[in-house]
């Protein structure tokens, strides 16, 4: 398979002027006429990227192309440059494709008899030829015909009658941002005037029966428009904006300029369908995508190689957001679980690369942790190097020099340089190279001077030996050990493989609150008592360094217990303190209380040197969690008490923060009383959020036979409850029964293997049950392995994702390795596997 090169890029030698489609809509043979005005400087061949697609007729200038003057090769079409007028013409195509038999859900496919599309990354040339690359921008005229009554395109409506509709994108665009929805679908419909006072439509679409839980997705919309004029002074731009749900759907969402297309798993939520933890992500991503309209769409990129400029700002971007809707400290401690959890995982594995590679061979499998959230982490330590004045002054030079371009990350770069006359040359090795370095600290105290000596290593990374040291800024503050503050939040900036700094004038020899805020996405390493981390949990001003510390805390123990040994009297003392008041801050203390995952503990001891044993890991957690229960029970008990709704559910952040301090004390004492108050809560609880948090305690517990049933009752034409049904219980079986209870599950005829979103429920649920996943006897890797080689010849994208959950496989034992080669061999060795699934099950076996 060919390898793309970052090296390679040319721009290409045409502009386009306009695009002009025409679609004629049926299921199995949609026509689809285009019509490209091209204008080039000097003569080239024309040079267009096509999949799938029946030719029907290929013109110049209204001119059928001789047969000699079309080169066929692979998906790409070559008309020689002798073959095209000199300065501008029309170059148009008509094409048959059949949405019907699209399963693979890029392109123009049918999800519940409603045509939609979704071209991120390479999908346009699935729908006509065109030059599908990010760095051809055009305005787009789109026509439809069809018998649906809902037909939607990019831009503006300029025309509208039975039939038919025709819309106008005025903002040049690349192919990938192309939209076309046309469904029997129902509205629910809103308005928004700009700061500068322009109208703007505001419309949420759905399938007849969804609008009541549509309602929310609507006020995030508007949320995330007056927030980006007030903290990015940046406005909507056309006269109408359209947000569709769709049930088929690889991604969580596309920002296709002025219709953008939803998962409807990231739309629709009510308070008995949806749990806090849902609206959250409603939230963000409606943010995230709306964001997009400035960072992506009038400014993209100009090759994928530089997804990370639109994916880690719009991640960054819809970060903030969050923070200033809800909880700034509890958005940090989530983010950097799922950094942790999601990142450093690929960043330490065979998968590592950086957040701009410099080659793919499918691009669709570096839509990845690393592009979107480690890129937004490059983000904010540069916000942090430079200050918030500074970085807001980069943006609007960024948004002034660059919008209607496509850019890449050196023009990101430049702009931060020209605003701030600062040289980031080192600091864009963050951009360009891949791992996660590794922060040493180490102290020494002597006569009221405090000096820490820092070592940033990195491990090598596939294809990447060397590493030159990064630029890391440090955030740290001193805490004395009568639990005062001896210095405030300080940014360290570290540039040098080894560096010292000094502290003077200290009284009493203080503990350092080290990577405030985590300040820097590194895997840290430092000696540290567990009083000295009970000080922090008790007094730091951080709330990140502060839950950190608990944490910390209880990793150790954990991992004491995997191995055999005794620990965790330190975590149990600190957080019986804790658990005093910890209704007054309910969400800090439910993170507190919510013990480190058996993954993370596995690469806890990995890290350690140490080959994780995954039952292990799977019985000292519940050892340790019942004797956190065991000493604590009065105060959890009061705690699961006092956090019992106090009015009608509300999913804010108030509310989300009292339940999750409700569900947290309830996992631990369901250790105790083996699922009692979980199934008294499942009776009684009047939302989703404690509904679904005491169905996981009943399944752990293996107690859940007829809430199950129950649920399953209420909630059977309901898909997206029913893929959390499906989720729990692969998620939160025991690790003895987790295979046969996921085969039994994927036996089912509702198990719709589909749809991606049941499809990542039930198997993604399994792979998250990591003492299931990785049972001794490869029992779990055999299943997992044989449902990616029956969804790859349908949906390769989704299947290439999901190999991921073998990209740790090399840190366990010889027997669980030799059994996950296996699995990966055989995957390896489908014929006919796709280039995603290929390239991805080469690199986890390299
Ligand atoms: N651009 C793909 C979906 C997203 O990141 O918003
Ligand atoms: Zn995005």
């Amino acid at each position: 398979t060919a390898t793309q090169y970052l090296a390679d890029w040319q721009p290409y030698p045409f502009n386009i002027l306009e695009t002009r489609l025409e679609f004629d809509l049926a299921p199995k043979g949609t026509k689809v006429r285009s019509e490209i005005r091209l204008q080039g400087d000097k003569p080239a061949d024309l040079v267009l990227d096509g999949a799938g697609l029946q030719t029907l007729s290929l013109r110049i200038d209204g001119v059928e192309i001789a047969e000699t003057d079309r080169i066929f090769e692979g998906e790409r079409l070559t008309i020689p440059a002798a073959a095209l007028p000199e300065g501008s013409f029309t170059f148009s195509a008509e094409v048959a494709i059949d949405p019907e038999a699209n399963t693979t859900l890029e392109g123009l496919y049918l999800s519940g008899g409603m045509f939609c599309t979704q071209c991120e990354a390479e999908g346009f040339r699935h729908i006509t030829w065109y030059p599908d690359r990010p760095d051809v921008m055009a305005p787009f005229h789109v026509t439809i015909r069809s018998e649906k009554p809902v037909l939607l395109s990019n831009g503006n409506p300029v025309r509208r009658e039975p039939g038919l509709a025709e819309w106008h994108d005025p903002w040049p665009k690349p192919s990938y941002l192309f939209a076309l929805v046309a469904g029997n679908l129902v509205s629910i419909d809103d308005h928004f005037t700009t700061a500068s006072g322009a109208p703007v439509d505001l419309h949420v679409w759905v399938r007849e029966g969804d609008q009541d839980r549509a309602g929310y997705a609507m006020e995030a919309l508007k949320r995330s428009m007056r927030w980006d004029e007030e903290v990015y002074g940046r406005e909507y731009d056309l006269e109408v904006f359209n947000l569709v749900a769709v049930d088929d759907f690889n991604m969580g969402a596309m920002e296709n300029k002025g219709l953008n297309i939803f998962n409807s798993k990231l739309v629709l939520a009510s308070a008995d369908t949806a749990t806090d933890l849902d609206y959250e992500r409603i939230e963000g991503v409606i943010g995230h995508e709306y964001f997009h309209n400035w960072t992506g769409d009038r400014i993209t990129c100009r090759d994928w190689f530089q997804l990370c400029l639109k994916e880690g700002l719009t991640v960054f971007r819809d970060q903030q957001f969050t923070s200033d809707m809800r909880s700034a400290a509890v958005k940090r401690i989530q983010d950097v679980q799922t950094l942790r959890a999601r990142q450093f995982r690929e960043d330490q594995g065979p998968l590592s690369h950086p957040p701009r590679p410099d080659h793919y061979q499918e691009i669709n499998n570096f839509y990845t942790a690393t592009v979107y959230e480690k890129g937004a982490e490059v983000i904010g330590m540069l916000k942090r190097l430079i200050g918030d004045a500074e970085y807001y002054k980069a943006l609007d030079l960024y948004f002034t020099r660059h919008d209607g371009q496509a850019c890449t990350i050196e023009d990101w770069i430049k702009v931060f340089e020209d605003a701030t006359g600062r040289d980031l040359t080192q600091f864009k090795r963050w951009y360009t190279d891949a791992g996660t370095p590794e922060l040493t600290m180490s102290e020494s105290w002597n006569d009221g001077t405090l000096t820490l000596t820092f070592r940033q290593d990195t491990a090598p990374t596939p294809g990447q030996t060397q590493k030159p040291p990064r630029v890391i800024p440090v955030a740290l503050g001193l805490i004395s050990p009568n639990g005062d503050e001896a210095l405030p939040t300080t940014v360290l900036e570290l540039t040098e493989t080894e560096q010292n700094f000094s502290f003077h004038h200290l009284g009493a020899r203080p503990v350092v609150s080290l990577l405030r805020g985590f300040s820097a996405p590194v895997v840290l390493r430092r000696e540290i008592s567990a009083e000295a981390q009970a000080l922090l949990l008790a007094h730091d001003t951080d709330s990140f360094t502060r839950w950190e510390a608990g944490h910390d805390l209880a990793l150790d123990a954990l991992i004491a217990r995997a191995r055999g040994e005794h620990g965790g009297r330190a975590y149990i003392d600190a957080i019986g303190a804790l658990l005093e008041h910890g209704a007054e801050d309910p969400a800090f203390t439910a993170l507190c209380l919510a013990l480190p995952g058996e993954e993370e503990i596995a690469t806890a001891l990995s890290d350690r040197g140490q080959i994780p044993d995954p039952d292990a890991i799977h019985r000292a957690r519940d050892g340790f969690a019942a004797e956190i229960a065991a000493t604590h029970q009065d105060a959890l008990a009061r705690l699961y008490a006092e956090m019992a709704p106090n009015g009608p559910y509300q999913p804010d952040a108030e509310g989300a923060a009292r339940r999750s301090l409700r569900l947290a004390s309830l996992v631990l004492l369901s250790h105790l009383d083996e699922g009692d108050r979980a199934l008294v809560l499942f009776g009684i609880a009047e939302n989703m959020t404690e509904r679904f948090g005491a169905l996981g305690q009943l399944v752990a517990a293996g107690r859940a036979r007829e809430s199950l049933e129950l649920f399953r009752q209420e909630f059977a034409k309901n898909r997206l409850v029913m893929d959390k049904w499906f989720m729990v219980q692969t998620h939160r079986a025991s690790p003895e029964t987790a295979v046969e209870r996921a085969a039994a599950l994927a036996a089912r005829d509702d198990f719709d293997w589909k749809n991606p979103n049941r499809f990542r429920a039930l198997l993604g649920g399994f792979a998250a049950n990591h003492a299931g996943f990785h049972r001794a006897d490869g029992a779990g890797y055999d299943f997992y392995a044989d449902w990616l080689i029956k969804l790859d010849p349908l949906n390769p994208q989704t299947t290439a994702r999901m190999c991921t959950a073998f990209e740790t496989w090399r840190s366990y034992d010889a027997g669980r390795q030799e059994k996950a080669r296996a699995a990966l061999t055989r995957i390896a060795a489908t014929p006919g596997l796709s280039r995603n699934t290929s390239e991805m099950v080469t690199r986890i076996l390299a």
